[in-house]
Order: structure tokens, then sequence, then C-alpha cells
């Protein structure tokens, strides 16, 4: 199974990505031909690009893509990305949206991978996990969006899924009530949710 695995840079502010350093963390550790290490912008549209660009050159099986989500208190998997863009929060290039139905596609798309096997491996593993249903509306849910949506319009035989990853704690050093999880903890999260994918 090929496996396109996405992290994006830092945005807000941050210098760190936790989701990048999980996917490179992985990359590093397990050199694997099957594993595609892939960094996205956190910007509207061109995030999107070029996922589908790295989906054309390496021709997945499988997609995961990760994103960090400060203030969650586990790995949560995303069960839906809706086609709204919606977040006061600028991008990386200053763009801030509030729009809906900003490609052309139906309101919302599922995972297609199989998320309650990938929480029951991490369970396995002795961490909790959370099947969410909410992508947010800002560049994490627009690049699952986009994703999902390019597989179903070019009929492409790959399944696709979304992980949000909490802050790590060098992140709260000054948000002392934020929670946190160390990057091997949610390395190792991921590494379980990759080994039902495999
Ligand atoms: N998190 C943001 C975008 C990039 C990232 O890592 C989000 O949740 O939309």
């Amino acid at each position: 199974m090929k496996i396109l695995l996405t992290g994006f840079e830092p945005f807000g502010g941050e210098e760190i990505n936790p989701s990048w350093m999980t996917v490179k963390l992985i990359a590093d550790t397990q050199p694997s031909a099957d594993i595609f290490p892939l960094l996205l912008p956190v910007e509207y549209y061109k995030s999107v690009d070029v996922a589908i660009n790295a989906v054309n050159d390496f021709a997945p099986d499988i997609i995961l893509s990760v994103g960090q989500a400060g203030g969650r208190t586990c790995v949560n998997f995303e069960n839906v990305a809706v086609n709204i863009a919606d977040s006061d929060t600028p991008d990386n290039a200053g763009v801030i949206l509030h729009t809906v139905n900003r490609i052309n596609g139906p309101d919302r798309l599922y995972s297609t991978l199989p998320l309650a096997e990938m929480a029951e491996a991490i369970n396995k593993k002795g961490f909790p996990v959370k099947i969410s249903q909410n992508a947010g509306r800002f560049v994490c849910n627009h690049v699952f969006y986009g994703i999902l949506n390019y597989i179903s319009d070019h009929k492409l035989d790959i399944k696709a899924g979304f992980a949000h990853v909490p802050y790590i704690p060098s992140q709260t050093v000054k948000m002392p009530d934020r929670p946190s999880m160390s990057l091997e903890n949610i390395t190792e999260c991921i590494n379980a949710a990759l080994s039902v994918l495999k």
C-alpha cells in the first residue's frame, strides 16, 4: 500500500506544527518507499494544489493528512469535511475567508478510512482517541474536502482521511490550562493507525 502522509507548516504565529513533526519523524525513523511525506502550506487553494500534485505524482492507495488542532486532548480522526471556509484566522498568505460553496461539489464529504479500526488500534496502545464530526472551517477542513472532492470527481481508487493532533508541551508553556501530548505519543498513535492501513 502506498501512503501519502501529509502535515502542515506552522501557522497563527507558532514556530512549529506537530503535524509535520509527526509526519517527518515517521518518515525519518521508518524510511519506506511506500510512505511519501508531504509538507503542505497553510494556504487556502494552494494547499489543495500541492496535495493533488503529489496524488498525481505518487499515485497513493491511501492518503492520511495530519493537522494541528490546539485545544484537542488527543488524536481526533475527522469523519466529515464540509464545503465551507469560515475562520477569523488568516492563512499564511494573510487570506481570511468567510464563504460557502468554495469548490464545486457536495456540501459534505466523508472520510473513507476505517476510523473505528484505527481508533481501536490506538486504544490498544493505551492512548485515548476520538472520532470527530468537526474538522473546523479553516485550512485543514479545506484540504480534507479538496482531497476527497478530487478523488470523487476523478473516480480514483484512493482512500483518504484526516487526523487532528493536539499541541505538544513546548507550545503550551505559556498556556498551562491547554492540553498537550508529547510528540512521541502522538507519533505512536499515528503509527498505530497506519498499521491498520498498511
Ligand atoms: N491546523 C489548521 C490548519 C493547519 C493546521 O495544522 C486547521 O486545523 O485548520
